[in-house]
């Protein structure tokens, strides 16, 4: 595939789509990552382009159509609530105690590049708004 400048070329290169993503690949460990948190629902994982001192990925370990917030329905409602409540838990367990940024990207405007399902948690410097 082609080098992206940006995250955002990025973003507005990936295709939507249901097809597997390098998370599936990160998901069975095919890929390596760098683990944060993991139970038998969700996986925490160092982002590979930190936007931050502390970049943290949070996903759903089965998808189940959730490629992005705006796919989601209400069977995904405690899988949601996990995986917020699990970034709490991980912005603690990083030392995150002067606050930490929230992101779910969702869609080409939205800068998402990726279509499983994450929660950025982003935190060790001063955030500023609006975002980018
Ligand atoms: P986005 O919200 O879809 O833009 O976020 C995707 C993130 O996944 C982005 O921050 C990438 O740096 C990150 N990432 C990664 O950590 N490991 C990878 O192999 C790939 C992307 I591809």
């Amino acid at each position: 595939s082609p080098v992206m400048a940006s995250e955002k070329e990025a973003a507005l290169a990936a295709t939507p789509s249901d097809s597997p993503t390098i998370f599936d690949k990160i998901i069975s460990k095919e890929l390596p990552s760098t683990v944060v948190y993991e139970d038998d629902k969700v996986l925490a994982f160092r982002d590979i382009t930190p936007q931050g001192p502390v970049h943290i990925l949070l996903i759903p370990k089965v998808r189940d159509g959730l490629t992005g917030l705006s796919k989601a329905e209400e069977r995904h409602i405690d899988i949601l609530g996990r995986l917020l409540y699990t970034a709490k838990l991980v912005a603690k367990q990083e030392g995150l105690d002067e606050g930490f940024r929230i992101v779910i990207n969702d869609g080409p405007q939205g800068c998402q590049s990726v279509y499983h399902i994450h929660v950025h948690l982003i935190g060790g410097r001063q955030m500023n708004w609006p975002p980018g």
